[in-house]
């Protein structure tokens, strides 16, 4: 269980209450990451359907000292959602850059620490930023002294913003950064519907766990009453949105309660909670997604056969 201070829980609550309260229901999927979330995040980047991980820091690997070829001296680092940090780490393994200052920022301060640890030995300075992206986004510029900067928005996390919330964070990113930076982009990308469903319905019920975990979350910390066998996962293919999008079905007619608002919903058999999207992109999608939000010339890096792509935006 872990302990939110008094703000990060009453905002907790007020936001769960509104969106269960929406039609259709649903939750924020940022609210997943909760320790045993994230140790079920881990292991679904680990299933041999969800490829995005593992596409990704391969790329990083094989691609690491082009990605930040243009940066000759030494240069900074941010990582917006760091997580552990490990996909940082193949980039400073593989850069053959002189890294000065690496700035982490996630929400989760056992994540922070844990990426700290590994990052230290391969930078002269780690700064962590424990706080949102919005947050860590205000906080970067404070802690630059004129070199360039590499600011990396990795493993798809942009796919679980619609796509007009992904615009407008692109345009803050921008914002934060100034000529000379860059900011380092993965996206998962479209692929068949097969595929797509395999990694958000594993054969393992890993992800169903991931997604149920939100419910237990919610009667841990908040005083809820969901049942948890009265609810089962469901992934599916939104095509014309080109999202994955997760949802928990109620399996009967049924009332959860949840004491921190004093929250009363009645689910009927079959209806469904709305818990995250995953959207898709093409890689050109990308590309102009870059230069709608200000940034110059966008160069891609493909894995093709898992459908991921890298792409470093010059400002
Ligand atoms: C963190 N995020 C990019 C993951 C995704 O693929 O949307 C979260 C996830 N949801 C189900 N599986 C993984």
């Amino acid at each position: 269980m872990v302990i939110l201070d008094p703000e990060a829980r009453a905002l907790f609550a007020a936001e769960i209450t509104d969106s269960l309260q929406r039609t259709p229901r649903e939750l924020p999927s940022k609210y997943f990451y909760d320790p045993l979330g994230t140790a079920l995040f881990e292991a679904i980047c680990q299933l041999p359907w969800y490829r995005i991980t593992r596409s990704e820091s391969a790329l990083l690997a094989r691609h690491g000292a082009d990605i930040l070829s243009p940066y000759r001296g030494s240069l900074d680092l941010a990582e917006l959602g760091c997580g552990g940090g490990s996909k940082l780490v193949t980039l400073l393994e593989y850069g053959e850059a002189t890294v000065s200052r690496v700035q982490l920022i996630d929400l989760s301060r056992a994540a922070l620490d844990m990426a700290r640890a590994l990052v230290a030995p391969l930078a002269s300075e780690v700064v962590t930023l424990a706080g949102s992206y919005e947050d860590g986004l205000l906080r970067v510029p404070s802690h630059r002294d004129g070199r360039p900067l590499v600011m990396l928005f990795l493993g798809s996390n942009i796919g679980n913003f619609d796509r007009e919330s992904a615009h407008v964070l692109l345009r803050r990113i921008r914002e934060t950064l100034v000529p000379g930076d860059a900011l380092l982009l993965g996206a998962d990308l479209t692929k068949p519907t097969r595929d797509l469903l395999l990694a958000y319905d594993d054969p393992l019920q890993v992800t169903a766990a991931f997604n149920r975990n939100i419910l237990r979350r919610i009667n841990d910390e908040l005083g809820g009453t969901f049942d948890l066998d009265g609810f089962v996962h469901r992934a599916c293919w939104n095509a014309r949105e080109r999202r994955i999008e997760m949802h928990l079905v109620s399996t009967r007619r049924q009332v959860a309660r949840v004491a921190a608002t004093d929250l009363e919903i009645l689910l009927e058999s079959g209806e469904s909670i709305w818990t995250e999207s995953s959207y898709k992109y093409e890689p050109d999608e990308i590309l102009a997604a870059g230069a709608a939000a200000g940034f110059g010339r966008g160069e891609q890096w493909i894995d093709e056969a898992a459908r991921f792509a890298l792409t470093r935006f010059a400002v």
